[in-house]
Protein backbone atom coordinates (compact mmCIF):
# COMPACT_ATOMS: atom_id res chain seq x y z
CA UNK A 1 0.00 0.00 0.00
CA UNK A 2 1.39 3.71 -0.64
CA UNK A 3 1.90 5.51 2.24
CA UNK A 4 -0.07 8.37 2.33
CA UNK A 5 -0.76 11.45 4.64
CA UNK A 6 -3.00 10.95 6.77
CA UNK A 7 -2.87 14.62 8.36
CA UNK A 8 -0.95 17.77 7.62
CA UNK A 9 -1.35 21.11 9.61
CA UNK A 10 0.18 24.86 9.92
CA UNK A 11 0.41 27.54 12.18
CA UNK A 12 -0.76 30.62 11.06
CA UNK A 13 1.52 33.69 12.65
CA UNK A 14 -0.16 37.15 12.60
CA UNK A 15 1.50 40.70 13.30
CA UNK A 16 -0.25 44.03 12.30
CA UNK A 17 1.78 46.73 13.84
CA UNK A 18 5.49 45.01 13.63
CA UNK A 19 8.60 46.94 16.02
CA UNK A 20 9.59 48.84 13.07
CA UNK A 21 6.00 50.88 12.76
CA UNK A 22 4.62 49.08 9.68
CA UNK A 23 1.04 48.12 9.87
CA UNK A 24 -1.10 46.01 8.09
CA UNK A 25 -4.06 47.40 6.69
CA UNK A 26 -5.06 44.55 5.08
CA UNK A 27 -5.43 42.61 8.20
CA UNK A 28 -6.56 45.18 10.01
CA UNK A 29 -8.59 47.59 7.79
CA UNK A 30 -10.51 50.44 9.60
CA UNK A 31 -13.80 50.45 10.49
CA UNK A 32 -14.49 46.41 10.41
CA UNK A 33 -14.77 44.59 13.51
CA UNK A 34 -11.76 43.50 14.88
CA UNK A 35 -9.57 46.27 14.04
CA UNK A 36 -9.13 48.42 16.98
CA UNK A 37 -10.37 52.66 16.11
CA UNK A 38 -8.02 55.50 17.23
CA UNK A 39 -9.70 56.45 20.13
CA UNK A 40 -9.27 52.44 21.15
CA UNK A 41 -5.87 51.97 20.79
CA UNK A 42 -5.35 55.79 22.56
CA UNK A 43 -7.68 54.30 25.77
CA UNK A 44 -5.32 50.87 25.65
CA UNK A 45 -2.21 52.93 25.86
CA UNK A 46 -3.34 54.86 28.71
CA UNK A 47 -4.10 51.47 30.55
CA UNK A 48 -0.74 50.36 29.67
CA UNK A 49 0.95 53.05 31.42
CA UNK A 50 -1.22 52.47 34.56
CA UNK A 51 -0.34 49.40 34.61
CA UNK A 52 3.67 49.73 33.70
CA UNK A 53 3.27 52.15 36.86
CA UNK A 54 1.84 49.90 39.45
CA UNK A 55 4.28 47.14 38.66
CA UNK A 56 6.94 49.73 39.29
CA UNK A 57 5.36 51.23 42.57
CA UNK A 58 4.76 46.95 43.76
CA UNK A 59 8.26 46.50 43.04
CA UNK A 60 9.58 49.70 45.65
CA UNK A 61 6.88 47.90 47.93
CA UNK A 62 8.07 44.52 48.48
CA UNK A 63 11.83 45.87 48.59
CA UNK A 64 10.88 48.21 51.13
CA UNK A 65 8.87 45.13 52.84
CA UNK A 66 5.41 46.23 52.38
CA UNK A 67 4.23 43.74 49.78
CA UNK A 68 5.63 39.83 49.87
CA UNK A 69 6.56 38.95 46.38
CA UNK A 70 5.07 40.43 43.55
CA UNK A 71 5.51 39.42 39.87
CA UNK A 72 5.83 42.04 36.81
CA UNK A 73 3.45 42.16 34.09
CA UNK A 74 5.74 44.19 32.41
CA UNK A 75 6.45 43.97 28.60
CA UNK A 76 3.48 41.70 28.33
CA UNK A 77 0.41 44.36 28.30
CA UNK A 78 -0.26 44.48 25.14
CA UNK A 79 -1.28 40.66 24.91
CA UNK A 80 -3.37 41.15 28.26
CA UNK A 81 -5.01 44.40 26.83
CA UNK A 82 -5.59 43.43 23.52
CA UNK A 83 -7.14 40.07 24.50
CA UNK A 84 -9.24 41.58 27.74
CA UNK A 85 -10.62 44.16 25.36
CA UNK A 86 -11.87 41.43 22.78
CA UNK A 87 -14.02 39.99 25.57
CA UNK A 88 -17.24 41.07 26.89
CA UNK A 89 -16.93 42.91 30.15
CA UNK A 90 -19.80 41.67 32.83
CA UNK A 91 -20.57 38.88 29.73
CA UNK A 92 -17.39 36.54 29.22
CA UNK A 93 -15.47 35.63 32.02
CA UNK A 94 -11.50 35.89 32.61
CA UNK A 95 -9.84 32.98 34.23
CA UNK A 96 -6.28 34.17 35.23
CA UNK A 97 -2.99 33.78 35.83
CA UNK A 98 -0.75 36.30 37.40
CA UNK A 99 0.55 38.14 34.26
CA UNK A 100 -2.79 39.79 32.99
CA UNK A 101 -3.28 42.39 35.79
CA UNK A 102 -4.17 45.14 33.14
CA UNK A 103 -6.98 42.99 31.41
CA UNK A 104 -8.06 42.15 34.90
CA UNK A 105 -8.80 45.67 35.52
CA UNK A 106 -10.67 46.31 32.30
CA UNK A 107 -13.10 44.08 33.08
CA UNK A 108 -13.60 45.95 36.55
CA UNK A 109 -11.51 44.16 39.23
CA UNK A 110 -10.48 46.65 41.89
CA UNK A 111 -6.96 47.13 41.43
CA UNK A 112 -6.19 47.33 44.83
CA UNK A 113 -7.07 43.77 45.29
CA UNK A 114 -4.47 42.73 43.41
CA UNK A 115 -1.93 44.45 46.16
CA UNK A 116 -4.15 43.07 48.70
CA UNK A 117 -3.24 39.43 47.12
CA UNK A 118 0.29 40.26 46.91
CA UNK A 119 0.56 41.68 50.77
CA UNK A 120 -0.57 38.15 51.82
CA UNK A 121 -4.26 39.23 52.59
CA UNK A 122 -6.82 36.69 51.31
CA UNK A 123 -9.20 39.81 50.70
CA UNK A 124 -7.71 40.09 47.69
CA UNK A 125 -9.21 37.19 46.44
CA UNK A 126 -12.93 38.20 46.93
CA UNK A 127 -14.42 39.55 43.88
CA UNK A 128 -16.47 41.59 43.86
CA UNK A 129 -20.43 40.80 42.29
CA UNK A 130 -20.70 40.91 38.47
CA UNK A 131 -17.52 41.24 38.52
CA UNK A 132 -16.39 37.72 35.78
CA UNK A 133 -12.81 37.78 36.84
CA UNK A 134 -11.85 34.29 38.99
CA UNK A 135 -9.15 34.62 41.35
CA UNK A 136 -5.15 34.94 40.02
CA UNK A 137 -4.00 30.93 39.94
CA UNK A 138 -1.10 30.23 41.19
CA UNK A 139 -0.92 26.86 41.08
CA UNK A 140 0.30 26.55 37.67
CA UNK A 141 -2.51 25.15 35.19
CA UNK A 142 -4.96 24.59 37.30
CA UNK A 143 -7.15 27.73 36.23
CA UNK A 144 -7.15 26.11 32.39
CA UNK A 145 -9.63 23.58 33.74
CA UNK A 146 -11.58 25.65 35.81
CA UNK A 147 -12.15 28.16 32.34
CA UNK A 148 -13.48 24.58 30.61
CA UNK A 149 -15.49 23.48 33.41
CA UNK A 150 -16.85 27.40 33.16
CA UNK A 151 -17.62 27.33 29.59
CA UNK A 152 -19.46 23.81 29.85
CA UNK A 153 -21.84 25.16 31.78
CA UNK A 154 -22.31 28.30 29.42
CA UNK A 155 -22.89 25.85 27.00
CA UNK A 156 -25.18 23.80 28.64
CA UNK A 157 -27.29 26.81 29.90
CA UNK A 158 -27.11 28.27 26.25
CA UNK A 159 -25.48 31.22 28.31
CA UNK A 160 -24.37 33.87 25.70
CA UNK A 161 -20.84 33.80 27.29
CA UNK A 162 -17.37 33.11 26.75
CA UNK A 163 -14.54 31.92 28.30
CA UNK A 164 -10.91 33.07 28.90
CA UNK A 165 -7.90 31.69 30.53
CA UNK A 166 -4.53 32.72 30.32
CA UNK A 167 -1.60 30.95 31.42
CA UNK A 168 2.24 30.66 30.34
CA UNK A 169 4.19 28.78 28.01
CA UNK A 170 5.67 26.66 31.27
CA UNK A 171 1.90 25.84 32.15
CA UNK A 172 1.77 23.73 28.66
CA UNK A 173 4.23 21.41 29.78
CA UNK A 174 1.80 20.72 32.99
CA UNK A 175 -0.77 17.83 32.69
CA UNK A 176 -3.70 20.15 33.53
CA UNK A 177 -3.28 21.76 29.83
CA UNK A 178 -3.93 19.01 28.08
CA UNK A 179 -7.01 17.78 29.87
CA UNK A 180 -8.64 20.87 29.68
CA UNK A 181 -7.42 21.38 25.84
CA UNK A 182 -8.82 17.79 25.56
CA UNK A 183 -12.38 18.58 27.25
CA UNK A 184 -12.69 21.62 25.66
CA UNK A 185 -12.54 20.69 22.33
CA UNK A 186 -14.57 17.18 22.49
CA UNK A 187 -17.54 18.75 24.23
CA UNK A 188 -16.57 22.08 21.98
CA UNK A 189 -17.07 24.64 24.89
CA UNK A 190 -16.35 28.58 24.72
CA UNK A 191 -13.76 28.63 25.52
CA UNK A 192 -10.78 30.92 24.51
CA UNK A 193 -6.94 29.20 25.70
CA UNK A 194 -4.85 32.15 26.07
CA UNK A 195 -1.20 31.09 26.07
CA UNK A 196 1.30 34.28 27.14
CA UNK A 197 4.56 32.51 25.73
CA UNK A 198 6.98 35.08 27.17
CA UNK A 199 10.09 33.23 26.59
CA UNK A 200 10.85 31.86 30.14
CA UNK A 201 9.24 29.71 33.02
CA UNK A 202 11.02 31.02 35.77
CA UNK A 203 14.95 30.46 34.58
CA UNK A 204 13.79 27.25 32.05
CA UNK A 205 14.17 28.83 28.60
CA UNK A 206 10.84 28.27 26.04
CA UNK A 207 13.69 25.88 23.95
CA UNK A 208 14.52 23.49 26.71
CA UNK A 209 10.86 23.40 28.25
CA UNK A 210 8.99 21.85 25.05
CA UNK A 211 9.92 20.01 21.86
CA UNK A 212 7.39 21.41 20.33
CA UNK A 213 8.54 23.85 17.67
CA UNK A 214 5.58 26.06 18.44
CA UNK A 215 3.15 26.28 21.28
CA UNK A 216 0.30 27.09 19.24
CA UNK A 217 0.60 23.09 17.36
CA UNK A 218 0.21 21.72 20.71
CA UNK A 219 -3.23 22.22 20.10
CA UNK A 220 -3.92 20.94 16.91
CA UNK A 221 -3.35 17.48 18.05
CA UNK A 222 -6.79 17.91 20.22
CA UNK A 223 -8.52 19.31 16.99
CA UNK A 224 -8.50 23.23 18.37
CA UNK A 225 -8.35 26.37 16.38
CA UNK A 226 -4.65 27.21 17.09
CA UNK A 227 -2.92 30.68 16.01
CA UNK A 228 0.27 32.20 17.25
CA UNK A 229 0.13 36.35 17.22
CA UNK A 230 2.67 38.85 18.18
CA UNK A 231 1.57 39.32 21.42
CA UNK A 232 3.36 43.09 21.57
CA UNK A 233 1.26 44.24 18.84
CA UNK A 234 -2.01 45.21 20.18
CA UNK A 235 -3.66 44.89 16.94
CA UNK A 236 -2.49 41.32 16.28
CA UNK A 237 -4.01 40.39 19.85
CA UNK A 238 -6.78 42.01 19.86
CA UNK A 239 -7.92 40.55 16.12
CA UNK A 240 -7.14 37.09 17.18
CA UNK A 241 -8.74 37.03 20.53
CA UNK A 242 -11.76 38.60 18.83
CA UNK A 243 -11.85 36.26 16.13
CA UNK A 244 -11.55 33.04 18.65
CA UNK A 245 -14.30 34.73 20.80
CA UNK A 246 -17.03 35.24 18.01
CA UNK A 247 -15.97 31.39 16.91
CA UNK A 248 -16.88 29.97 20.47
CA UNK A 249 -20.03 31.94 20.56
CA UNK A 250 -21.20 30.24 17.27
CA UNK A 251 -20.28 27.31 18.74
CA UNK A 252 -17.42 26.44 17.04
CA UNK A 253 -15.53 25.46 20.19
CA UNK A 254 -12.00 26.46 21.55
CA UNK A 255 -9.25 28.49 20.04
CA UNK A 256 -5.88 28.09 21.47
CA UNK A 257 -3.58 31.72 20.84
CA UNK A 258 -0.15 31.55 21.52
CA UNK A 259 1.31 35.33 22.39
CA UNK A 260 5.04 35.85 21.33
CA UNK A 261 5.96 38.18 24.06
CA UNK A 262 8.78 38.14 26.77
CA UNK A 263 8.75 38.95 30.62
CA UNK A 264 11.13 42.32 30.56
CA UNK A 265 11.23 41.90 34.50
CA UNK A 266 11.92 39.18 37.42
CA UNK A 267 10.13 35.83 37.09
CA UNK A 268 8.75 37.51 40.55
CA UNK A 269 10.36 40.04 43.30
CA UNK A 270 12.05 36.57 44.46
CA UNK A 271 13.63 36.06 41.98
CA UNK A 272 16.83 37.66 39.74
CA UNK A 273 17.02 36.60 35.99
CA UNK A 274 20.34 38.29 35.69
CA UNK A 275 21.43 34.81 37.07
CA UNK A 276 20.53 32.96 34.16
CA UNK A 277 19.39 35.43 31.18
CA UNK A 278 21.50 36.91 28.25
CA UNK A 279 21.72 41.26 29.14
CA UNK A 280 21.55 40.94 25.24
CA UNK A 281 18.26 38.93 24.78
CA UNK A 282 16.70 41.56 26.94
CA UNK A 283 17.98 44.36 25.17
CA UNK A 284 16.99 42.95 22.02
CA UNK A 285 13.05 42.78 23.90
CA UNK A 286 13.85 45.81 25.28
CA UNK A 287 13.19 47.24 21.61
CA UNK A 288 10.61 45.00 20.89
CA UNK A 289 8.52 46.57 24.27
CA UNK A 290 4.62 47.10 23.72
CA UNK A 291 5.02 50.47 25.08
CA UNK A 292 7.07 51.92 22.95
CA UNK A 293 5.41 50.73 19.77
CA UNK A 294 1.99 51.68 21.12
CA UNK A 295 3.15 55.35 21.85
CA UNK A 296 5.15 55.63 18.48
CA UNK A 297 1.83 54.86 16.28
CA UNK A 298 -0.07 56.97 18.45
CA UNK A 299 2.73 59.68 17.69
CA UNK A 300 2.34 58.74 14.38
CA UNK A 301 -1.23 59.37 14.05
CA UNK A 302 -1.13 63.02 15.85
CA UNK A 303 -2.76 61.41 18.45
CA UNK A 304 -0.12 61.57 21.28
CA UNK A 305 2.85 64.09 22.09
CA UNK A 306 4.90 64.73 25.11
CA UNK A 307 2.42 67.18 26.88
CA UNK A 308 -0.08 64.10 26.85
CA UNK A 309 2.71 61.99 27.46
CA UNK A 310 3.83 63.84 30.79
CA UNK A 311 -0.09 64.60 31.76
CA UNK A 312 -0.28 60.64 31.54
CA UNK A 313 2.51 59.54 33.80
CA UNK A 314 1.30 62.05 36.08
CA UNK A 315 -2.27 60.15 36.35
CA UNK A 316 -0.63 57.04 36.41
CA UNK A 317 1.21 57.56 39.19
CA UNK A 318 -1.90 59.00 41.18
CA UNK A 319 -3.58 55.93 39.90
CA UNK A 320 -0.81 53.94 41.25
CA UNK A 321 -0.99 55.83 44.77
CA UNK A 322 -4.48 55.35 44.62
CA UNK A 323 -3.88 51.89 44.71
CA UNK A 324 -1.13 51.44 46.99
CA UNK A 325 -3.34 53.82 49.80
CA UNK A 326 -6.64 51.67 49.18
CA UNK A 327 -5.02 48.61 49.76
CA UNK A 328 -2.65 49.47 52.89
CA UNK A 329 -5.30 51.47 54.44
CA UNK A 330 -7.99 48.35 55.20
CA UNK A 331 -7.95 47.43 58.78
CA UNK A 332 -5.99 44.18 59.39
CA UNK A 333 -8.49 41.56 59.71
CA UNK A 334 -9.40 39.81 62.82
CA UNK A 335 -6.89 36.71 63.24
CA UNK A 336 -9.77 34.68 63.79
CA UNK A 337 -11.29 34.90 60.31
CA UNK A 338 -9.21 32.11 59.08
CA UNK A 339 -11.01 29.54 61.40
CA UNK A 340 -14.21 31.34 60.54
CA UNK A 341 -14.88 30.13 56.78
CA UNK A 342 -14.54 27.16 56.66
CA UNK A 343 -16.94 24.72 58.83
CA UNK A 344 -20.15 25.79 60.50
CA UNK A 345 -18.94 24.35 63.42
CA UNK A 346 -15.03 23.89 64.48
CA UNK A 347 -13.48 20.45 64.35
CA UNK A 348 -11.90 19.77 68.14
CA UNK A 349 -8.52 20.09 67.18
CA UNK A 350 -9.06 23.58 65.27
CA UNK A 351 -11.19 24.79 67.89
CA UNK A 352 -8.13 24.23 70.36
CA UNK A 353 -6.30 26.18 68.13
CA UNK A 354 -8.45 29.21 67.79
CA UNK A 355 -8.99 29.14 71.87
CA UNK A 356 -4.99 28.93 72.72
CA UNK A 357 -3.66 30.08 69.42
CA UNK A 358 -0.99 27.20 69.31
CA UNK A 359 -0.65 24.49 67.35
CA UNK A 360 -1.05 20.40 68.47
CA UNK A 361 1.49 19.52 65.34
CA UNK A 362 4.26 21.28 67.60
CA UNK A 363 3.69 18.44 70.33
CA UNK A 364 0.79 17.90 73.37
CA UNK A 365 -0.22 20.47 75.23
CA UNK A 366 1.92 23.46 73.92
CA UNK A 367 0.45 26.07 74.47
CA UNK A 368 0.64 30.10 73.65
CA UNK A 369 2.55 30.93 76.62
CA UNK A 370 5.25 28.02 76.12
CA UNK A 371 5.19 28.86 72.01
CA UNK A 372 6.18 32.75 72.99
CA UNK A 373 9.31 32.04 75.33
C1 LIG B 1 1.77 23.25 39.99
C2 LIG B 1 2.91 24.19 40.17
N1 LIG B 1 4.17 23.76 39.96
C3 LIG B 1 5.21 24.61 40.12
C4 LIG B 1 5.01 25.90 40.52
C5 LIG B 1 6.18 26.85 40.70
N2 LIG B 1 6.16 27.81 39.60
C6 LIG B 1 5.68 29.06 39.78
S1 LIG B 1 5.73 29.96 38.38
C7 LIG B 1 6.43 28.71 37.52
C8 LIG B 1 6.80 28.87 36.07
C9 LIG B 1 5.63 29.21 35.22
O1 LIG B 1 6.08 29.54 33.93
P1 LIG B 1 5.08 29.98 32.82
O2 LIG B 1 3.91 29.07 32.78
O3 LIG B 1 5.85 30.14 31.56
O4 LIG B 1 4.53 31.41 33.35
P2 LIG B 1 5.32 32.77 33.56
O5 LIG B 1 5.72 32.83 35.00
O6 LIG B 1 6.48 32.79 32.64
O7 LIG B 1 4.34 33.85 33.24
C10 LIG B 1 6.62 27.59 38.32
C11 LIG B 1 7.22 26.31 37.88
C12 LIG B 1 3.68 26.30 40.75
N3 LIG B 1 3.38 27.54 41.13
N4 LIG B 1 2.65 25.44 40.57
MG1 LIG C 1 6.65 31.88 30.75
Amino acid sequence: MPIRTAYKAQIDYISILDEDGNFDDKLAPAGKEGTLTDEQVVFLYERMVECRTLDEIAFKLQRSGRMYTYPQNKGQEAAALGSGFALRKGVDTLVPCYRENAALFLHGLPPELIFLHWMGDERGNIIPPGVNVTPIAIPIGTQMLHATGMAWAYKMRKDDRVAITYFGDGATSEGDFHEAMNFATTFSVPCIFFCQNNQWAISVPRETQTNSETIAQKGIAYGAHCVQVDGNDLFAVYKATFEARERARKGGGPTLIEAITYRLGDHTTADDARRYRDSAEVEAWQRRDPMIRTRRYIEKKGLWNDAKQSAMEERGRAFANDVVRKSEGLAKPDRNEMFDSMFAQLPPELQRQRDTWATHSLGQGIGAEQLQR
